[in-house]
């Protein structure tokens, strides 16, 4: 009888140890497979992300032109006052009316060719710093005889 109670707890045994081994071997077999392709796929959202801060710069740079005609003749310019805002492009077109002149910013270092009797010409420059600047004719003694005028940049 005792050597039949052994010989059944050994079967029994046998079996528990077996069915923990197959267990064992599925637990290790399948956490391989699956957990891969889902890792690889987060890393390709990013990069949308960053094209945003480009579109804003363009609100803040407020530089415009600012056109004027400027007609000169013994002795004067007309108008002899212009006002831009410091950043402005300033766009001089200087028509000649009368005798032989031209139209001469030192600030600036801008300046017409010297024109003469109904000719015009067109240059421009930044208005880069804030003051009061004087244009003028350089031209004899034009400027002392009035051919001159005042650039206010604000
Ligand atoms: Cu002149």
């Amino acid at each position: 009888m005792k050597k039949l109670i052994i010989f059944v707890v050994i079967v029994i045994l046998l079996g528990v140890v077996a069915y923990m081994f197959q267990i064992g071997t599925k637990e290790v077999a399948n956490p391989t497979g699956s957990p891969s392709p889902e890792v690889s796929v987060s890393p390709s959202v990013s990069p949308t992300v960053s094209v945003s801060p480009s579109a804003s710069p363009t609100a803040t740079v407020v530089s415009s032109i600012k056109t004027f005609t400027v007609v000169g003749k013994p002795f004067s310019f007309t108008p002899s006052q212009i006002t831009v805002n410091k950043g402005d492009t300033v766009v001089i077109i200087f028509k000649n009316e009368s005798g032989t002149h031209d139209w001469k910013i030192d600030e600036f270092n801008s300046a017409t060719k010297i024109l003469q009797s109904g000719q015009q010409e067109t240059i421009q420059f930044v208005a880069n710093k804030v003051g009061t600047f004087e244009y003028y004719c350089s031209i004899g003694t034009h400027r002392q005889q009035g051919m001159k005028g005042n650039l206010t940049v604000k």
